[in-house]
């Protein structure tokens, strides 16, 4: 099995035009981030989601931020109300919005002010099906990501559904940053292995940055 990883701490590895992997570079974050998400997850708490086909998902997911990701029967959609609490999603931490626009900018990405961020819990087993992030009005911003917790496997397919996915191992404290020619590549996240993590235990958690109004 082919799987990319790159254990070069702040190393900015171009993986596909606009595919940025910098490895490590929320690592010396993580434990504030980790202790602002639980802080967080008080407000808007991890829910699982109904896809619009009738399948409960895998992962656990909330929302910081002006516009919170939602799917239910009726379909996929930014809200900026939690439908869950009634009130509006709790507001992004200025560390988190720092931390995804410096690695926005490291990966040639200037003035990037991301809207939403998407909160995903992985526990062993959840997964993430291949799909593309086509809900953002502004598809012209990337997408960063950031890994806390059990590695997991990332799939990085093409611009179709049927083209072959390169598998990339990603970290704790790795951020990826999704622009340009490959910000509508579907993608996916293979099933979680068991294991341990010292600071998130059975879980990996990923932050999703996103700018949705354009
Ligand atoms: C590549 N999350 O929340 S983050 C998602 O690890 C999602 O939780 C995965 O896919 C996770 O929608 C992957 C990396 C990612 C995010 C958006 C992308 C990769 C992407 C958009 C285009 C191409
Ligand atoms: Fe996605």
């Amino acid at each position: 099995m082919d799987l990319f990883f790159d254990q070069n701490l702040n190393t900015d590895t171009v993986l596909a035009d606009g595919a940025h992997l910098l490895a490590g570079f929320a690592t010396s974050q993580a434990q504030p981030l980790a202790l602002d998400i639980q802080h967080l997850l008080k407000h808007s708490p991890l829910r699982f989601l109904t896809t619009p086909g009738g399948k409960t998902m895998s992962v656990a997911m909330s929302n910081c931020g002006p516009w919170g990701w939602h799917s239910d029967r009726r379909g996929y959609r930014y809200l900026q109300m939690d439908p869950q609490t009634q009130q509006p999603w709790p507001s992004m931490p200025k560390s988190f919005y720092q931390l995804a626009a410096r690695a926005a900018a490291k990966a040639g990405f200037r003035h990037y002010r991301p809207d939403a961020c998407l909160i995903n819990r992985y526990a062993i087993g959840s997964r993430l099906s291949l799909h593309q992030d086509r809900d953002e009005q502004d598809k012209r911003s990337p997408i960063v990501s950031v890994s806390l917790g059990l590695p997991a496997i990332f799939l990085f397919g093409g611009i179709q559904r049927e083209q072959a996915c390169t598998k990339l191992l990603l970290q704790h404290g790795d951020v990826m940053v999704w622009g340009g020619d490959s910000r509508l590549n579907f993608h996916g996240v293979q099933p979680l292995a068991e294991g341990y993590h010292p600071l998130t235990g059975n879980y990996r958690f990923n932050l999703t940055f996103r700018k949705v109004l354009a």
